[in-house]
């Protein structure tokens, strides 16, 4: 029988397991990548593992999320990842030189290669064929040491795109029509394998930004084939001894297919305060805009901003808009400056922001009050921009220079003029700001400044498991909710203790006090709890405050591991209608767990306030039973080693 791609890149780097739907199986792991904001305690955790260097291929640490520096902390974890890198034979990229999944993708990925990311949008790699899954920083840590990742075989989706995108209409629309299709939630437990006439279509910058936002699907990843187009793109990077042609055997099979009709597609809009919230742009066109900022890693690549450019070429920015935007990379910053492009943005009265993620992380540019924000970027959960009330849309590239220029939402094939863009044959290739690991690794000080914490240890679970509900919440929580980034929070990423003091800060302001007062409890969610980032600090402060479970009707797939990882049960409700049952402060009570966690039986939790007994199960694998009682993967990881 043929196989898909999934299949061909899974059996090569099967280390333990059966590839069956569901089953667990361990892969070898080639490439990992961090990034700053989950980097530093990736490493500190790496550290803890004692291993002299990394056991990758390549491994590479990037600075990019907190470039602010608006105090010491930032310019300190900057300093600590670098010496870190240098210590551990681990690549860095410096500040400036552009947001990890579009360096990646120029500089390090290969098709038919293994990446595990601590960042959710790690799927980016997908577009030159890697299969790249995002995961927390301590998967990211055991990977780098060698060991194998751990997962559930996924089902295979195959999206079968045919057609051709008409002018005006782009890639980000056709991961927007997925998202309408199959929501926030529709991608969890599944690989999208993208195929059909259609692809060959798609340049690979293009076919990034689908797979970078396939993490808003809630996807494990999703890839494309290598063809000729990743062969052109590699070679325009210098790098044709990367290529290797991937492609699905004929008689392939899938565990289902989607159909998209490229030609089919209008531009979409994805509108307050969820990714799956998409409409056509046409329905909501003439609504007017304060704020659009380009780029992100989802969008910022050479092509992007080309198409923004020559958009943009001859024209003014109303009074009314601020224009922001931030190339991706310093290599697509270097090659829009030498082709003419980044002129044409300058004169139109954009803002010229850093080779980051930035404003997509509320890292600056809050926007006004109220106000909408059209932006090129994968995510618009509330307060994510840093203002609260903001209302903010997700859209491509070409309808945000459009409604840029006319001060409001609008179709941009009203734009009455055919663009096309001139391609260098080989991009600006620069990679001073890229440092290889030295040859005498002895001789480098790590250098650790005052915000560096040591990691917070986490204790086995006890027999008895009795705390009250802390929190109850509701469907498609993100991570956002739960550990809050932004200009303020993000500094604290490598101080537990300062950090877990925002722990749902945004939904309820005392969390933190009352969490700390009782020693701890438990958390309620409703569907699809934790999406979105891979950030572990939404595990990892939780596990400070004394969590000892999560009881919830579903959940995302990184924030599931990410408890697992940090020793907080993942409980799912047997019957959905005791979600409705359980209130804050309700007292619980499980007992005699233990057992049933190794072989997945159905655990009973008494509600001592309301009187009543419901069932839970954590289905987990034995694996991942032992490591939630060792208190979680660090301690698992040094008592098998
Ligand atoms: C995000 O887009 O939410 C982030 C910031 O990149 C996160 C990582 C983090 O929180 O550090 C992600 O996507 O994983
Ligand atoms: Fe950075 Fe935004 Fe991409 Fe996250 S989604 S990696 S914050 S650009």
């Amino acid at each position: 029988m043929g196989k898909n791609i999934v299949q061909k890149i899974l059996e090569k780097h099967l280390i333990a397991g059966e590839m069956k739907k569901g089953s667990e199986i361990a892969i070898r792991i080639d490439q990992t990548l961090t990034q700053d904001a989950t980097g530093t305690m990736a490493y500190l955790q790496f550290e803890a593992i004692g291993i002299p260097k990394v056991r990758t291929e390549l491994s590479v640490s990037y600075v990019d999320h907190n470039t602010l520096q608006t105090g010491f902390e930032n310019a300190d974890d900057h300093r600590f990842l670098r010496t870190f890198a240098a210590k551990y034979g681990i690549y860095f990229s410096a500040p400036g030189n552009g947001i990890c999944h579009q360096v990646h993708l120029e500089r390090f990925g290969i098709p038919g290669k293994t990446l595990l990311g601590s960042d959710s949008h790690t799927p980016t790699a997908g577009g030159i064929g890697m299969l790249a899954i995002g995961v927390g920083g301590l998967d990211v840590a055991v990977a780098m040491a060698g060991y194998p990742f751990y997962l559930n075989m996924p089902e295979i989706i195959r999206v079968k795109l045919i057609g051709k995108l008409q002018p005006f209409v782009s890639a980000k629309d056709v991961i927007l029509e997925l998202l309408r299709r199959l929501t926030v939630k529709g991608g969890v437990g599944k690989i999208f394998e993208y195929g059909g006439d259609g692809v060959k279509t798609l340049s690979v910058p293009e076919r990034a930004t689908i797979t970078n936002m396939g993490a808003e699907l809630g996807a494990t990843t999703s890839i494309f084939p290598s063809d000729e187009i990743t062969f052109d793109f590699l070679k325009a990077q210098g790098r044709v001894k990367d290529f290797i042609e991937l492609k699905a055997d004929d008689d392939a099979m899938y565990d289902g297919e989607i159909e998209i009709n490229l030609s089919d597609l209008e531009p979409l809009i994805a509108c307050p305060h969820s990714p799956d919230n998409v409409v056509t742009v046409k329905s909501i066109e003439g609504l007017p805009v304060d704020q659009v900022c380009i780029g992100s890693c989802t969008n910022s690549s050479y092509k992007d901003l080309a198409t923004v450019a020559e958009i943009l070429k001859g024209k003014k920015i109303p009074p009314s808009v601020s224009l922001v935007i931030s190339p991706g990379s310093k290599q697509v910053m270097e090659t829009i400056e030498k082709m003419g492009y980044l002129r044409s943005i300058i004169s139109s009265g954009a803002r010229i922001l850093e080779n980051a993620c930035g404003p997509c992380i509320g890292m600056g540019q809050a926007p006004a009050t109220g106000s909408v924000s059209l932006r090129t970027y994968n995510r618009n959960f509330e307060g994510r921009s840093g203002t609260k009330d903001a209302k903010v849309y997700l859209c491509s590239p070409e309808t945000a220079a459009v409604s840029a220029l006319a001060g409001k939402i609008t179709d941009p094939r009203k734009l009455d003029e055919t663009i096309v863009i001139s391609y260098p044959e080989v991009f600006e290739i620069n990679d001073n700001l890229i440092f290889s690991p030295p040859l005498d690794p002895e001789s480098v000080e790590i250098i650790r400044g005052p915000n560096i914490k040591p990691l917070p240890v986490s204790k086995p679970l006890s027999e008895k498991l009795q705390g009250s509900v802390l929190i109850k919440v509701g469907d498609n929580i993100t991570t956002d909710h739960i550990m809050p980034a932004g200009a303020k929070i993000l500094p604290l990423r490598s101080n537990i203790p300062a950090i877990a003091k925002y722990v749902f800060y945004n939904i309820d302001e005392t969390f933190h006090d009352r969490a700390l007062k009782k020693g701890g409890g438990f958390i309620v969610g409703g569907e699809n709890y934790g999406q979105g980032s891979s950030r572990e600090h939404a595990a990892l402060a939780p596990m400070y405050l004394g969590i000892k479970s999560v009881i919830a009707i579903s959940f995302a797939r990184i924030h599931r591991s990410n408890l697992i990882n940090f020793g907080i049960m993942p409980l799912v409700f047997e019957n959905k209608e005791d979600y409705f049952k359980i209130e804050r402060d309700d007292e619980l009570l499980i007992e005699d767990y233990i057992e049933k966690l190794f072989r997945n039986e159905t655990i009973t939790v008494k509600n001592l306030t309301k009187n009543f007994v419901f069932f839970v199960k954590a289905n987990l694998t034995p694996r991942q039973a032992s490591i939630i009682l060792k208190g979680g993967l660090l301690n698992f990881v040094k008592s098998v080693s």
